[in-house]
């Protein structure tokens, strides 16, 4: 678990690693808009020193409603061709085969499926090339995900599905350091879930691959605090920390620079 294979690239997992997020989407909850044109989007990009660009073009936050493959490629791929020159590891958030399948063909060097590969075709898309892929649990489609969700022990039933999602990945021929997990925070889950999981995320090491956590800006954290999105930082670096502490190695957030010093002040603790 030292490193993550992505495509060309072998990330090295001793040090946790921020992935940027860049959304190219008219609506996502915190920046919905702002990075829409694909030149906008690639300046944003390059701006974000991140150690992982995470490329999205389908919202999936609360409400959201699906977009076409057809539509999700056409804010994807101008942006993707905008990075070819970025010598950095490029995600892209989807959960659409044919949409991975152009993605990485455009140089994508890592799937981060909010599905975790569970549309039919998703695996193969995966498993034929040597890109690393995250899978996320989620209970539920976004458009409906946060009207009351319930489980009897959210730890177990997400640490079982990540489990299980792990195997049928590896057995499609997916290798082990390909692979990252990710428990999905806010994916069907309120404030109660969200704590509990991240409160239990070491258990989460022992499927023996790296974890990656999702907090920045999340509605968890407008609820905690009463602060609309973009008044959120304080708190997605405080939930950062602890995600860190619970054994996090791949931070997914808007802020990167700020996610840097929380990094280097984890780091200096741990020591
Ligand atoms: C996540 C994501 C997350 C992974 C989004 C947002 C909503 N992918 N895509 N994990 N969240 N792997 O940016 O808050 O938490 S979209």
């Amino acid at each position: 678990m030292a490193v993550l294979v992505a495509g060309r690239f072998r990330l090295d997992l001793a040090q946790p690693l921020v992935m940027g997020v860049v959304n190219v989407t008219p609506d996502s909850f915190s920046d919905g808009g702002k990075f829409f044109d694909p030149k906008a989007a690639v300046a944003h990009a390059v701006n974000l020193d991140a150690d992982i660009l995470d490329i999205g073009g389908e919202s999936s936050r609360p409400g959201a409603l699906p977009v076409s493959a057809q539509q999700e490629m056409d804010r994807i791929l101008p942006v993707l061709e905008g990075l070819k020159g970025v010598e950095k590891p490029i995600s892209v958030d989807t959960r659409r085969p044919e949409v991975m399948q152009a993605a990485l063909r455009a140089g994508a060097s890592m799937i981060n499926d909010i599905e975790a590969l569970q549309a039919p075709g998703a695996l193969d898309a995966v498993a034929n090339s040597r890109c690393a892929v995250c899978l996320m649990h989620m209970k539920g489609e976004p458009a409906t995900m946060q009207k009351d969700p319930h489980y009897d022990d959210v730890v177990g039933e997400v640490l079982g599905f990540l489990k299980e999602r792990t195997q049928v990945a590896m057995q499609a021929g997916i290798a082990q350091e390909r692979i990252v997990i990710d428990p999905g925070f806010g994916f069907g889950k309120t404030v109660a879930h969200n704590m509990e999981v991240l409160r239990n995320l070491a258990r989460f090491k022992a499927l023996g691959v790296p974890i990656l956590a999702g907090w920045s800006r999340k509605s968890t954290l407008g609820k905690l605090t009463g602060r609309p999105a973009e008044e959120r930082l304080a708190a997605s670096l405080a939930a950062a920390l602890l995600a860190l502490q619970g054994g996090a190695t791949i931070l997914r957030v808007h802020d990167v620079k700020e996610t840097r010093d929380v990094i280097a002040v984890w780091r200096a603790y741990r020591q």
